[in-house]
């Protein structure tokens, strides 16, 4: 844990030009990493942004019912405990604009806006061994030259958009969750089609059903969900979360999820079934993420988590009054909390509206976009004026392969990875120097409560380019043999779970058509990854190559 105590605006700002260090994205990990590299370490660092504003998924997310699935007072910077004092959250999930708000203020407070550039969406970053630098391209045409170069890209942040013939000629309006207006989307007295149902859509539909004069929902896969029970925050639960950071940073950290809650250390099998049902049902009314905490087993072995699959399938043929929407809802094929498990306010009760429809579009896919509606390929077409792709990301990889990034010898990212993402603990990729992906495949990521993945990384990135820095060391690079010893861990971690029986998961990158299944998250848990890399930094870089 690096100091808390930041030493605002000690660094140097420059502008185009040679940098000690380039970050892409302004973002919870971009923002936080240029204070490190600018503030603590006192390097020449800039952030480039493709926005026009800081927030990264929160500054595009801004879709209707956006909202965070880690409790608020977990899903902050830790590193300062001014910071901490000094922001109270108001509901236990923060909504979008609180977020971006709260990202707005750490921006300010740390003055980091002078050293990020807006509107600079980096298309091309490509290293040069003899200089031993980046050379960075944006889609304006800028250039700028560092010696290190971090992605804080985020890893839901490049728009999976189906390709569906027809939406060219679609007369209505379409969007994209992850694009959303700025100004909003009105969608009164509308017509209004959704496709997808995983954590965004959840999220959306009830929103969208209470303005819309009809929403009809696309469902692909159906998901489990479970109560978000949101609600503002009492002064008493704000004061006891300030006064307790420390301890509530200390149970973020001893987790494999990240999250201010422990797992049970029981198995769902060793209780009898009342007793479960009750722990359950306890869990239901509790709401969130907890409800993944109940047992210590729910995600290793089959049988304990079809207990609480049939709990929850249960829960939606209860809420859902015609019997036939229940079945497609609760017709879930695969176990529970293998694909990121949604939380929800009032989405399985959005279908007892009479101005809501689904669609099961595994039993009539999807046959085209019409000039007006979508056609099934049962032959019924569903006129609508606004069309919402609630259709997810290309998952961590996609923010990365979209830009052209060549390490040594000309070699691509895209090459390197073509059979999937390699790395080494998710930091760094062989043949690509200097390189750092903040939150890259292979580290816990998206298996995290993210702020807390973030910090770790930025805080070990900086000690890292510190340590260099202190033994005269000008390049670091991971090793072929390390990456590959990786990899498999990384496989081992997952096949230890039963999250790779989601076939249709995003953690495999199964929802973009051609992209190769590989689990691409570390699976072993964020306590056990902290411990690991500070093991190999320990060791002095146990894996990476380092030269003068
Ligand atoms: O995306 P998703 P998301 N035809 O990929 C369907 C985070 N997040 O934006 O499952 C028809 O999960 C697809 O169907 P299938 C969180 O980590 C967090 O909802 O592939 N349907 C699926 O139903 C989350 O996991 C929060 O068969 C198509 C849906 O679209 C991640 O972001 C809120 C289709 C996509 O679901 C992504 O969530 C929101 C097609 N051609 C998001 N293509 C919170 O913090 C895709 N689908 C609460």
């Amino acid at each position: 844990m690096l100091d808390s105590t930041t030493q605002v605006a000690q660094g140097r700002s420059v502008g185009a030009g040679e940098l000690d260090a380039l970050i892409i994205g302004a973002g919870f990990s971009g923002l936080y990493q240029l204070l490190c590299l600018r503030d603590r370490l006192g390097l020449s660092a800039q952030v480039l942004e493709a926005g026009e504003g800081v927030g990264g998924t929160w500054y595009w997310n801004r879709y209707p019912g956006a909202r965070c699935d880690s409790e608020s007072h977990s899903y902050a910077y830790y590193f300062s405990e001014e910071l901490l004092q000094d922001w109270t959250w108001s509901e236990r999930y923060p909504a979008q604009p609180e977020i971006l708000r709260y990202l707005n203020h750490v921006a300010d407070r740390f003055d980091l806006r002078r050293d990020i550039r807006f509107g600079a969406r980096v298309t091309a970053a490509h290293y040069d061994a003899a200089a031993n630098r980046w050379h960075v391209r944006t889609e304006s045409g800028d250039r700028y030259t560092a010696k290190f170069l971090i992605t804080a890209v985020g890893c839901l942040s490049s728009a999976n958009i189906p390709d569906i013939p027809g939406l060219d000629g679609f007369t209505g309006r379409w969007y994209h969750t992850g694009q959303w207006p700025h100004e909003g989307v009105d969608f009164t007295g509308k017509r209004v089609g959704m496709i997808g149902t995983g954590s965004t859509g959840i999220q959306a539909a009830p929103v969208i059903a209470a303005s819309a004069a009809h929403l009809t929902v696309f469902q692909r896969t159906a998901n489990y969900s479970i109560p978000a029970r949101n609600a503002p925050l009492t002064e008493e639960f704000k004061r006891w979360a300030k006064e307790n950071a420390a301890e509530i940073r200390r149970v973020m950290h001893s987790t494999p999820n990240g999250h201010p809650f422990a797992i049970a250390d029981r198995s769902a099998l060793d209780v009898s079934p009342e007793a479960r049902q009750a722990i359950y049902e306890a869990a239901w009314e509790k709401g969130g993420l907890q409800f993944r905490a109940t047992f210590r087993d729910l995600l290793l072995d089959k049988t304990a988590n079809d207990t609480a699959a049939e709990f929850l399938r249960a829960k939606i043929r209860e809420i859902v009054k015609d019997p036939a929407t229940a079945a497609k809802l609760a017709d879930i094929d695969h176990p529970f909390a293998t694909k990121r498990p949604p939380i929800d306010t009032g989405y399985f009760e959005t279908y007892n509206r009479d101005n809501v429809t689904l669609v099961d579009v595994r039993a009539t896919p999807i046959e085209c976009i019409t000039p007006t509606g979508i056609l099934t390929r049962d032959g019924k077409e569903y006129p609508l004026d606004i069309i919402v792709f609630a259709t997810g990301f290309d998952a961590m990889t996609g923010p990365l392969l979209r830009m052209d990034i060549r390490g040594r010898d000309g070699l691509s990212l895209r090459e390197a990875w073509q059979a999937g993402p390699r790395s080494y603990l998710g930091l760094q990729v062989a043949g690509f120097p200097n390189l750092f992906t903040i939150t890259g495949p292979g580290s816990p990521s998206v298996l995290c409560n993210m702020p807390v993945a973030i910090e770790q990384h930025v805080e070990w990135i900086t000690h890292c380019i510190a340590h260099m820095r202190a033994h005269g060391m000008e390049r670091i690079e991971a090793q072929p043999e390390a990456v590959d010893r990786w990899v498999e861990h990384v496989n081992e971690a997952a096949n230890a779970t039963l999250l790779p029986q989601a076939k249709h998961s995003w953690y495999l990158g199964a929802n973009v058509p051609g992209k190769p299944r590989v689990f691409m998250p570390y699976a072993g848990g964020m306590a056990r990854y902290r411990e690991i890399c500070a093991n190999v930094a320990a060791r002095g870089y146990d894996g990476f190559t380092l030269s003068g």
